[in-house]
C-alpha cells in the first residue's frame, strides 16, 4: 500500500523581520509576493494566513471587497500550486483588541472581535478552506483580578458559537497557550480547548492545533497533547517548533532544543496516520535575529529536513526490540535502544 506523503505549511510571520523586544528589525520586510516564491522553492503547500495577510487593511473594506479580496488571494495562491490551510482572525494586534478581543472588559470591543472572526470566516470561505485557527493570544489577565475566570469561558464559547453560525461548514482549530503576550491565558493547554469544544453549539466543528512550544510552556510533553487530542479525533493541525524549556516563546527549528522530544512527536503523528487525514504539518518557527535576509529561510527548510529525517527514524525504529522490552518491563533497556536508534548506531 502507497504511504501517503506529508503536506506542510508555513505562514508568512515564519520569514519575520528580526525585531525582538530589545531591537528593531534587522532585515526588511518580505513582500508577499516572495514569500510564497519562497514557501513553493522550500517544498510547501499550503499557507497559513492571519485574516489581514490574506485581505490587508480589511478592517477599512466593505464586506463586498473584502470578499472579492480574498477571492483575488485564493487566484493567486492557486496560480503558483499553493493551498490556503487556515485563516485565523488576528485580534492581538489591533487596537480594539488591545485588553484582549472575546474576553475584553469593553462590550463594544468584545462584539468587534466577534465581528472581526465573522469576516475571517467569510476570508476562509473565499480562499477555499473551512478552517479557521483560534489562538486566543491576549484573552487571558496580567492582573489577575481584572477579569473574571468564570465569565471569561462564558465568552470564548460565545465567540466560538459565534464563528460555527458564520457559515455551516466553518471549523475551529483552537491553538492554546499558556502565557505570551499576557501572564495567564484563559485556554491554556489542549484540555482547556477540548473541554471548551465539547461545550460549544456544534463539537463536531470544532478541534485543535497544537504548537510545540506552547505545550512545552505548559510545562507538557507535546507528544502527549498531541496522543491526548489524536484519540479524541481533534488533532486538525501541529505548529511543530522547539523551546528551550520555560522562557520567552522561542520558536525554534524543530527538534533544535530536544530531538528526542521531536521524535516522540513525530512517533505519535506517525501512528495517527495523521498524513492520510489530509492535515497539515505547519512550522511555527522563526529566524534568528543574527541571519542575513538572503539567509533567512534556513529556518524553515531545516525543520523540514529534520521532520523527513524524523519519520526515517520512527519507521526504521526497532520496534520487535522495543516491545520485548516492554513486556520484561526492562525500561531501561528501551531507553538504551530508544537512544542508540536516535545515535544512529
Ligand atoms: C504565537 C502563535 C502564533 C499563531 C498564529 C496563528 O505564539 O503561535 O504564531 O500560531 O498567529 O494563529
Ligand atoms: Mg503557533
Amino acid at each position: 500500500m502507497a504511504v501517503t506523503p506529508y503536506r506542510f505549511s508555513v505562514g508568512p510571520w515564519n520569514l519575520g523581520r528580526g525585531a525582538d523586544p530589545f531591537g528593531p528589525p534587522v532585515r526588511p520586510q518580505v513582500a508577499f509576493a516572495d514569500v510564497l516564491k519562497a514557501a513553493v522553492k522550500l517544498g510547501f503547500e499550503g499557507i497559513q494566513l492571519h485574516d489581514d495577510d490574506a485581505v490587508p487593511d480589511l478592517e477599512k473594506l466593505t464586506h463586498s471587497q473584502i470578499v472579492r479580496e480574498a477571492e483575488a488571494m485564493r487566484g493567486t495562491l492557486s496560480d503558483l500550486g499553493l493551498t490556503a490551510e487556515f485563516v485565523a482572525p488576528r485580534l492581538w494586534e489591533h487596537e480594539s483588541g488591545v485588553d484582549g478581543g472575546y474576553t475584553a472588559n469593553d462590550p463594544a470591543a468584545r462584539k468587534w472581535a466577534i465581528e472581526r472572526s465573522k469576516r475571517a470566516v467569510d476570508i476562509a470561505q473565499a480562499l477555499g478552506t473551512d478552517l479557521i485557527v483560534m489562538w486566543p493570544a491576549r484573552e487571558g489577565t496580567n492582573v489577575r483580578e481584572s477579569k473574571n475566570p468564570v465569565e471569561a469561558s462564558g465568552q470564548i464559547l460565545e465567540a466560538i458559537n459565534a464563528i460555527l453560525g458564520a457559515h455551516p461548514k466553518a471549523r475551529i482549530a483552537i491553538e492554546p497557550k499558556p502565557n505570551e503576550p499576557v501572564d495567564h491565558a484563559f485556554v491554556p493547554t489542549i484540555g482547556h480547548a477540548l473541554a471548551l469544544g465539547a461545550r460549544c453549539a456544534d463539537p463536531s466543528r470544532v478541534g485543535v492545533l497544537i504548537e510545540s512550544a506552547h505545550a512545552i510552556l505548559a510545562g507538557l510533553d507535546p507528544s502527549d497533547e498531541m496522543g491526548f487530542a489524536v484519540a479524541a479525533g481533534k488533532l486538525w493541525g501541529v505548529h511543530l517548533n522547539d523551546q528551550n524549556g520555560l522562557k520567552f516563546d522561542q520558536d525554534k527549528v524543530f527538534g533544535a532544543a530536544n530531538l528526542r522530544g521531536a521524535f516522540d512527536q513525530v512517533r505519535v503523528l506517525e501512528a495517527a496516520n495523521y498524513a492520510a487525514t489530509g492535515c497539515f504539518i505547519g512550522f511555527d518557527v522563526k529566524a534568528q535575529r543574527t541571519q542575513s535576509a538572503d539567509a533567512a529561510t534556513a529556518h524553515l527548510a531545516t525543520s523540514k529536513a529534520v521532520f523527513l529525517r524524523l519519520v526515517e527514524k520512527v519507521r526504521s525504529f526497532p520496534h520487535t526490540a522495543a516491545q520485548q522490552c516492554i513486556k520484561a518491563r526492562d525500561y531501561e533497556a528501551l531507553e538504551r535502544l530508544v537512544l542508540e536508534h536516535l545515535l544512529g548506531g
